[in-house]
């Protein structure tokens, strides 16, 4: 009998379950392509334990356990399913390449930007530079989505056929939700819009909020 994969996830999710922590990527793609798993939740303590190190040497969620393999890195994860499952990469060699090309240009193009901005607000919004600074790192989000918009036009999807490039980039722009610079794209809302409507990423929200929910104290 094929083993039910387990990830782990935030026991707390500092997102209070709004589906920004990486572990909704990997949810997202296991129920794109049908895979039930069981999720193991982390406190921030637990994660820097030698059981978790073991499974993640930096000491981060998500990470992805199967029989004798485990993984960290949501892209790699999300590689590993797309490769192992139909449903997130398309069939043809030229077609793949380009789609997992996508996967890339979320994680290393449009990720970096977002992240650093996201960090700044939390980190330095004490300090005297902030308010210079703030303009340039948004102006770098910015830049990254008048590329993507003008790529994307009219299409639905990055390149053809839904694929593991959408999944991804979908989940990272969701991070800068919150800039209020995707509104000044009006097809790269849509197309995050489209990421949402399906039904696989409904699944996987509820399932994140589920937790996050489930973990606050009664009032
Ligand atoms: N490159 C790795 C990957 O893609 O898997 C990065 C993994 C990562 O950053 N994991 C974070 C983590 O474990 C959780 S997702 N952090 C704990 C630690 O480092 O000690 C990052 C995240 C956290 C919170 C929010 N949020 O509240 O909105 C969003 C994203």
């Amino acid at each position: 009998m094929p083993t039910k994969p387990t990830i782990t996830a935030f026991e707390s999710s500092p997102d209070r379950g709004r589906g920004l922590a990486r572990d909704m990527r990997v949810r997202w793609a296991l129920e794109e392509v049908g895979q039930p798993y069981d999720v193991r939740l982390m406190s921030f303590a637990e994660m820097k334990q030698q059981g978790h190190l073991a499974r993640n040497p930096f000491g981060q969620i998500p990470t992805f356990e199967e029989g004798d393999l485990t993984l960290f890195e949501s892209g790699s994860i999300i590689l590993h399913l797309a490769e192992t499952h139909p449903g997130l990469l398309p069939a043809g060699l030229d077609a793949r390449a380009r789609a997992i090309t996508w996967m890339f240009a979320a994680l290393n193009s449009v990720e970096p930007p977002i992240v650093e901005w996201s960090a700044f607000l939390i980190l330095e919004k004490d300090k005297s530079w902030y308010a210079e600074r703030l303009p340039m790192l948004e102006q770098r989000i910015r830049t990254r989505l008048q590329q993507l918009s003008a790529h994307l036009g009219d299409n639905e999807w990055l390149d053809g056929e839904f694929s593991a490039g959408d999944l991804l980039m979908i989940t990272i722009l969701r991070r800068a939700e919150r800039s209020g610079i995707i509104e000044e794209f009006p097809n790269v809302d849509s197309y995050i819009e489209r990421g949402k409507a399906r039904p696989a990423y409904q699944r996987a929200f509820q399932a994140q909020l589920d937790v996050f929910e489930s973990t606050q104290p009664a009032p």
